[in-house]
């Protein structure tokens, strides 16, 4: 038969467990300034508009910077809130504002940086599953022609926010007008022979 000694529980030495405190740093917009990596490309400043009920395509932004040797061309792969996902340019068709695929990817030279804002560049979400909602976020996968990808996280701003963080106003454009529509699948998006 055995006995047992109860030892009294160990005294933990090691007090010195030192907890780490983590000071985060407040970021200045609520949305907080993420930065992404896809190949030689370096993404900041992602945000994209919310969207009125209905409306079946979303618009999001971002500033991209070509840290490598090469030009790269930036792509849109998919969306988890449509069903598709493209990079679009403005146009000036004789007075009236169009906008159509980059074909073959957006290209960005070494070292050169290029903004998507309202009214130039952006990634534009077509057929909606759900309407974007300011608060939320919206996760987007790019690729580059080297064929990195990434996932990427679009806090979502007011509807017609001219800027990241900033509560609606806008005015600047809608993306329902005439000649505006994705609708339909009526964007060519073939073979890149769509820009006339
Ligand atoms: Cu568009």
């Amino acid at each position: 038969m055995r006995v047992f000694k109860s030892k009294p529980p160990a005294v933990a030495a090691s007090i010195a467990a030192v907890t780490m405190l983590a000071f985060t740093p407040l970021s200045a917009g609520s949305a907080a300034a993420a930065n992404y990596k896809v190949g030689s490309l370096q993404i900041t400043r992602t945000w994209a508009r919310a969207t009125p009920k209905g409306a079946d395509t979303g618009a999001a932004y971002m500033t991209v910077t070509n840290t490598g040797k090469t030009v790269e061309r930036l792509s849109c792969v998919s969306s988890d809130a449509s069903a598709g996902c493209q990079i679009h340019q403005m146009m000036d068709d004789n007075g009236v504002m169009k906008m159509r695929p980059v074909p073959g990817g957006l290209p960005i030279k070494p070292g050169q940086t290029v903004t998507l804002d309202p009214g130039g560049y952006h990634l534009m979400l077509v057929n909606l599953k759900k309407p974007l909602q300011q608060g939320r976020s919206v996760e987007v996968t790019l690729k580059t022609n080297d064929g990195a990808t990434a996932l990427v996280e679009f806090p979502i701003a007011a509807i017609g926010a001219p800027a990241p963080g900033i509560a609606g106003g806008g005015g600047t454009m809608t993306m329902q007008g005439p000649g505006m529509s994705h609708q339909g699948g009526g964007m060519n998006m073939g073979s890149g022979g769509a820009m006339k």
